[in-house]
């Protein structure tokens, strides 16, 4: 009451004061309800317009949020133009606070309220009951007067919505062989985490081993870039001997059809032999598989990302460390981008990572200390890339020379294996050999060195 008191005019201001005065206990609680009437009604004409701008999410936890209508996991959106002319041509302009909320003071009777200055890559949310516009027409007084937006990359009609990964199974890719019958790419709904119950996009015979995945919402095309991995098969569709890891597969999800999108030249990606040179086996069982050992991590492709309007297929190429631009219509090459590189020494950058959100593309970029075998070189760096000016500015550094948790303690040394990252190796010698966590030391040996890759 007190705060709606301090909102009274002038003069009800006066009338109230006057009544306490008389100190007519009776007299003030009558007087105080005419003053809440009084109060509601002077709002209409004095009050102040009030609202919030806020960023919807499809979920809130498990649920599927309600667009237009702000949840707690919702957070306001600071810097919004909001902008309200009364019917007078009174004007006031402010800007939401770090909460999202504004308040427009001083005008009378009918008013048009205006939100403007969002980022491109927000959109006006939908609303069943059709007020969430950008431009209202309001009462002066008129409180949650809010705008919701989200970004139409987000948007979900459900809480267990399909999702697509890669599966890496040992083997080789031999048409008709048992390894090469596996799955290589699958899809499941995001909530069965215990039922398997996942539908094959496509087996290891038909696209070897995947990593990077994108998908394009217009024609339900997924895309997935091969990536060498030690003990599992790679294509070698012209049979020149090495293996196909410059290669980004086509597959539409409703019709199962799959095709080569792109292919990088065996010299832009690098070069490893192919499943028969590399010895791997039929089936799912072991291999040594040596050649590969100093290749993986320096050869082939990374992450692959599509663009926001999915017009552009964006893809790190490991070998070269360059961010290459691909035409989704044509498969036609746009351009590539020598990548930033702030590693002590140059071929101690190891760029890998890619995620396109909220309109930036940002890519990842380790430098794993390779050549200066220092584990205070270990940095891991996140560019974001502006693709109009084509230019990379930096938004974070960690050092990853830090002490985290271990990944197991020695049977017979008690000694902690794992709480550190190390430089790069390319060489079998180098590994750590750390005993057993139990049982035979000698016979359950584990060979270890972990590396940091962003
Ligand atoms: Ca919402
Ligand atoms: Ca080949």
């Amino acid at each position: 009451m007190v705060s709606e008191i301090i909102n009274y005019p002038y003069s009800i201001w006066l009338l109230y004061l006057l009544i306490f005065m008389e100190k007519g206990e009776k007299m003030q609680k009558i007087i105080l309800r005419v003053l809440t009437i009084l109060t509601i009604g002077l709002n209409f004409l004095f009050g102040d317009i009030t609202g919030n701008v806020f960023r919807d999410f499809p979920i809130d936890g498990n649920i599927t949020s309600d667009y237009a209508v702000q949840q707690d996991n919702e957070p306001g959106i600071e810097g919004i133009t909001v902008k309200g002319i009364d019917e007078n041509g009174n004007e006031v302009t402010v800007s939401t606070s770090s909460d999202g909320s504004y308040i427009l003071t001083g005008l009378n009777g009918y008013v048009r309220v205006e939100f403007s200055g969002w980022p491109s890559y927000l959109e006006e949310s939908p609303d069943e009951n059709r007020l969430n516009s950008s431009i209202r027409f309001v009462n002066d007084g008129d409180t949650n007067i809010n705008l919701a937006l989200h970004n139409p990359d987000d948007f979900s009609s459900t809480a267990n919505p399909e999702i697509i990964t890669p599966v890496m199974i040992n083997g080789a890719t031999e048409v008709g062989s048992q390894s090469g019958s596996e799955r290589a790419l699958v899809l499941w709904n995001y909530q069965d985490t215990t039922d398997l119950n996942y539908t094959v996009l496509a087996t290891k015979q038909e696209v070897g081993n995947l990593w990077g995945i994108a998908y394009n919402k217009l024609t339900k095309n997924v895309y997935a870039g091969a990536i060498l991995k030690r003990h599992t098969g790679l294509l070698d569709s012209d049979d020149d001997g090495y293996g196909d890891i410059g290669v980004i597969y086509r597959i539409n999800v409703k019709t199962g059809e799959k095709s080569l999108f792109y292919r990088f030249p065996n010299d832009d990606v690098g070069l490893v032999e192919n499943d028969e040179n590399r010895n791997l086996p039929n089936d799912t069982g072991p291999s040594a598989d040596p050649y590969s050992f100093s290749k993986v991590g320096n050869i082939g492709l990374g992450d692959i990302e599509i663009s926001s309007d999915s017009k552009t297929l964006y893809v790190v190429n490991i070998y070269n460390k360059k961010l290459y631009s691909i035409n989704i219509e044509d498969a036609n090459l746009i351009n590539s981008i020598l990548l930033p590189n702030e590693c002590s020494e140059q071929n101690d950058s190891r760029p890998f990572a890619l995620k396109y959100n909220d309109g930036s593309l940002y890519v990842g970029v380790t430098c794993v200390a390779y050549e200066s075998k220092q584990r205070d070189d270990l940095v891991s760096h996140i560019y974001r890339f502006s693709p109009d000016n084509e230019t990379f500015e930096k938004v974070i550094s960690v050092d990853l020379n830090y002490t985290k948790g271990r990944v197991y303690q020695e049977y017979t040394t008690g000694k902690n294996v794992g709480t550190e990252f190390n430089p790069w190796i390319e060489t079998w010698g180098d590994l750590y050999i750390a005993k057993s966590t139990g049982g035979d030391p000698g016979l359950y040996s584990l060979f270890t060195s972990f590396k940091p890759f962003t």
